[in-house]
């Protein structure tokens, strides 16, 4: 049986970190696509010849022409600019639009069956455009964010408990901005939901409402410390959870910007929500009650998402 091809388009820092990743994971061979020639062969080449040292088989194929991703099962696409210390992600929109647009015809053209994870930002807006432009089923074209930020969520819950950051389980919604809402009802310590563990005197109300200001913060605590882009450690792991579940017909529930068809009262968007993740994509969209005020921060979220898609339609009216 053939290995799996993962295609990386974009081998920047979450190119490189995911190429590395997929290497010692075993997950397949992989092809790292970039405009800038001789990066991606580069790493390729370097990354290679890591795997004797690490004991892992897979073949790496750097590469400036979209005819290299031929016949991918999954794609991974991180191609476009990152941010700078003062930039918003939403500042990122008209630049990244246009990368979009290409990505979307080489994988239209190259690989119709693969299986789309969307990392650039504005990643719910550019991950809706990317499925417009490459015309994949829904199903298939997804954007990582929700398991990165319960990651942070997680990571800082864990800090705060002094317990493993395995037993604590964290749900974030909406959008991946600054409006994205990490539901504390949803976020348990080994099935213990945050509001009990403050009623057990475990933290306070206030510590807590820090968290969750620091998770929204998370993505520009880190653009302000490197200065010179944004984080890649921790999204390249995401993503891989992402397709290693889809490659491994995981079934794994993770949260995911999907594409919205009515659910959660939302029409043809992307927005964070939990899912499903199999052999057949997203197979699924978890709906969840909501409360008032859980509803009324997913709606601001969801019209953030809104105006950044009409953004794009400003620029690229043929998304329509
Ligand atoms: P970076 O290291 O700059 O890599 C981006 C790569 O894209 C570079 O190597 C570029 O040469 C390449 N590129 C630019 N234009 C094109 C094009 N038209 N076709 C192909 N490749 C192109 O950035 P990075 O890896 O740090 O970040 C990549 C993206 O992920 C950025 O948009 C970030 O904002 C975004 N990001 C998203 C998250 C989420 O949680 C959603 C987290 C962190 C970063």
């Amino acid at each position: 049986m053939a290995r799996n091809k993962i295609a990386l388009i974009g081998s920047g820092m979450i190119g490189g970190t995911l190429a590395h990743m997929i290497g010692l994971k075993e997950l397949g061979d992989v092809v790292m696509f970039d405009i800038s020639e001789g990066m991606p062969q580069g790493k390729s080449l370097d990354i290679a010849q890591s795997s004797p040292v690490d004991g892992f088989d897979a073949k790496y194929h750097g590469a400036n022409d979209y005819s290299a991703i031929e016949g991918a099962d999954v794609c991974i696409v991180t191609a476009g600019v990152p941010r700078k210390p003062g930039m918003s992600r939403d500042d990122l929109l008209g630049i990244n639009l246009k990368v979009m647009e290409q990505v979307g015809a080489g994988i239209k053209k190259y690989a119709p069956n693969a299986f789309v994870i969307c990392i650039t930002n504005p990643l719910d807006a550019m991950v809706w455009a990317l499925q417009k432009f490459s015309g994949l089923p829904k199903t298939h074209v997804v954007g990582m964010a929700g398991v990165l930020d319960s990651a942070r969520f997680r990571y800082f819950l864990a800090e705060e408990f002094k317990v493993s950051v395995e037993d604590v389980t964290a749900f974030v919604l909406g959008g991946h901005g600054d409006t994205m809402v990490p539901l504390t009802r949803y976020s348990t310590v080994a099935g213990i939901p945050l509001p009990d563990l403050v009623n057990m005197g475990w933290t306070s109300q206030e510590k807590l409402d820090q968290i969750v200001q620091r998770t929204r913060d998370g993505g520009a605590e880190i653009v302000g410390l490197l200065k010179t882009g944004s984080a890649y450690y921790a999204p390249a792991s995401s993503a891989i959870q992402m397709a290693e579940a889809y490659l491994k017909d995981k079934k794994r529930v993770l949260p995911a910007a999907a594409h919205l068809s009515g659910q959660y009262g939302v029409k043809d968007m992307y927005v964070g929500v939990p899912t499903v993740i199999g052999a057949g994509g997203i197979e699924r969209i978890i709906e969840i009650d909501l409360n008032k005020a859980e509803q009324a921060m997913f709606d601001k979220s969801v019209s953030s998402v809104q105006g950044l898609c009409e953004a794009c339609i400003g620029i690229a009216p043929n998304l329509k």
